[in-house]
């Protein structure tokens, strides 16, 4: 099954909306396989948004990023990484539609609250960046049945 890196932002830690964030990803039937609590250091935050190097944003982007702790986790199912995408709805919360994660508690792109992988590429990367292999778990979804046919 296909796994993707999810993240809740220091914004959506400060505001107290991990538990709910958390929450839709479960009652949705994806399996979580990793989970921990953490300040990203500069260097890591620098490798995260590599892809982002020269753009005008870039450098308050990796501020933000390291201002206080996140919600660092891989999530595991059928389409995972567009599953969570399309959950966390359009990078811009106001573009973003109702029901949708950054729609229902975003309002300005640089306090979007969540990130997800955006393909296969960097789902590898990202998990790898954060995780240990060890610290992934391996572990059998006792409901499975009622949620895949
Ligand atoms: P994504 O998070 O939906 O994949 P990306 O384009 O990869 O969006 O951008 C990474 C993050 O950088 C966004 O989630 C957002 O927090 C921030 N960001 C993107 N574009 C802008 C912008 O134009 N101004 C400020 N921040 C931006
Ligand atoms: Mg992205």
């Amino acid at each position: 099954m296909e796994k993707t890196f999810v993240a809740i932002k220091p914004d959506g830690v400060q505001r107290g909306l991990i538990g709910k964030i958390i929450s839709r990803f479960e009652k949705k039937g994806l399996k979580l396989v990793a989970m921990k609590f953490i300040l990203v250091t500069n260097e890591l935050a620098q490798k995260h948004y590599g892809e982002h190097k020269e753009k005008p944003f870039f450098k308050n982007l990796v501020e933000f990023i390291t201002s206080g702790p996140v919600v660092a986790m891989v999530w595991e199912g059928k389409n995972a990484i567009s599953t969570v995408r399309k959950m966390m709805g359009k990078t811009n919360p106001f573009d973003a539609e109702d029901g949708t994660i950054r729609g229902d508690y975003g309002i300005d792109i640089g306090r979007n609250v969540v990130h997800g992988s955006d393909g296969p590429q960097s789902a590898e990367k990202e998990i790898n960046l954060f995780f240990e292999s060890s610290e992934i778990v391996d572990w059998k979804q006792d409901i499975q049945n009622w949620i895949y046919e």
